[in-house]
């Protein structure tokens, strides 16, 4: 009976895990099945493989319809549309981004001889904070790229407002944001152009995949040679490129994932709904919310670990991971404490308090389709068990890991 659990049952000190099976951040939502094989077997039967087939072009509509915009490039995932959408752009030179982000934003940049300028968080929305902006351009200064994290909105407007004022390019990361409004407007629509990535962990996913969005005609036909090695027709390459094609049967799984959105956002929503009622009280645990006069993916689960906790978010974390709970601390410790970035711009930290803050305090709990009935209920126990006990979890942890017959912190698979 897990609600009957006293602090000797956490698996951390030594007790059962509380789930026999791992549960990940990120597992991967299946679509329709039975659908996406019959596209498998049509795609087999057609010998069509490829190089824009006839599923790329049906997602492409898809997607593109569902936003609103007249373009959608589909790739072979968000990274490599990240690259070419800032190549095509013509950014150069310096471009303002968040830090607290999955390290391929800053990546895309720095991948092309561009410099990454990191811009602190507002706390409140875990977004770029467009009041420390300005500071941090300089003639050099060619792009924002702000990113939609968790699928929450970015400041748009007031985004959109600097770059018009300072003639700057306004690119968005929204990885995390297909299916989501910004004021009633879907994301997908905003700044000069916005990537979606389908990855495996993707709320939707096409296995590997990512697209562009675009209402600029001019961009999206230079985009479209790119990510084609510059071909405009067999024997004729008028650009330099790369290949950032998505394969058919990629094409096909995100098919199945549009047709299976609603289904997998009713899942998503519940087990956010569930979690927020089952956290409620934990003193020092803060679920981050989503606006729910908006549509939303409800993607993430994300909790905020502070210090009336009374345990630590890396104690919470070990805890949760004894009990085959793989919590993540996405974005921890921030991309300008990576590699290349911690070395280039040793002072940053000093910048960016906000995000050091966060990096610090946040834990991200699985959902999804792949989340049974009860495990929230479970997993809300555990934490509100480990948060109740913490001053005597720290105390005991020491002893427990030393102590070779007692059950070790699983290993990152
Ligand atoms: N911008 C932002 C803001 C992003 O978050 C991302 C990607 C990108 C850009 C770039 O998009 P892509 O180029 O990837 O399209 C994961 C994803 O690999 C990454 O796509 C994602 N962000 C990031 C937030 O999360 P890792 O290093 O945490 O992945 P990994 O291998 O630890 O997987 C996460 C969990 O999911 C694991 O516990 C295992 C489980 N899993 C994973 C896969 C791939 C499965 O159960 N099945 C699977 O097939 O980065």
């Amino acid at each position: 009976m897990i609600g009957k659990r006293v602090i000797n049952d956490l698996a951390i000190l030594g007790g059962t895990p509380a789930f026999p099976e791992m549960l990940h951040v990120g597992r991967p939502n299946i679509g329709n099945r039975e659908r996406f094989l019959d596209r498998v077997n049509d795609i087999l039967d057609r010998r069509w493989l490829t190089n824009n087939g006839r599923y790329v072009q049906e997602f492409e509509a898809g997607v593109a319809a569902l936003v609103g915009v007249r373009h959608c490039i589909a790739m072979c995932n968000a990274t490599v549309a990240l690259e070419i959408t800032i190549r095509a752009l013509g950014l150069s030179g310096e471009v303002i981004v968040p830090s607290f982000t999955f390290v391929a934003t800053a990546h895309a940049l720095q991948w092309q001889q561009i410099t990454p300028v990191f811009c602190d968080i507002d706390p409140a929305t875990h977004n770029i904070d467009p009041r420390k902006i300005g500071g941090l351009i300089t003639p050099r200064t060619t792009g924002i790229m702000g990113v939609h994290v968790w699928g929450r909105p970015c400041a748009v407007e007031e985004l959109a407002g600097i770059a018009a004022e300072r003639n700057l390019r306004l690119l968005f990361d929204a990885a995390h944001a297909i299916g989501c409004t910004h004021r009633g407007r879907m994301i997908g629509g905003f700044g000069n152009a916005e990537v979606f990535s389908f990855h495996a962990t993707k709320f939707m996913n096409t296995f590997e995949g990512g697209a562009v969005l675009t209402d600029d005609d001019d961009l999206a036909a230079r985009i479209r040679l790119m990510k084609n090695f510059g071909f405009a027709g067999y024997d004729n390459v008028i650009y330099v490129g790369t290949n950032g094609k998505m394969s058919e049967v990629s094409a096909a799984m995100g098919l199945s994932a549009l047709e299976s959105m609603e289904d997998i956002v009713e899942v998503n929503r519940r087990n956010y709904r569930r979690y927020r009622e089952e956290l409620t009280g934990i003193p020092g645990i803060t679920l981050a919310a989503y606006d729910e006069s908006e549509r939303c993916n409800y993607q993430y689960i994300v909790l905020e670990v502070d210090s009336a906790a009374g345990i630590g978010r890396d104690l919470l974390m070990a805890a949760l991971q004894a009990e085959n709970v793989l919590a993540r601390r996405y974005f921890f410790p921030g991309v300008h404490n990576m590699e290349p970035y911690r070395s280039y711009f040793p002072q940053a930290r000093l910048l960016l308090p906000e995000t050091e803050k966060l990096a610090g305090r946040i834990l991200l709990l699985p959902t999804g389709t792949a989340i049974g009935s009860g495990d929230v209920e479970t997993l809300a126990h555990l934490i509100r068990l480990a948060v109740a006990h913490g001053p005597e979890l720290h105390t005991r942890i020491s002893r427990v890991q030393s102590d070779p017959a007692i059950r070790p912190f699983p290993a990152r698979p």
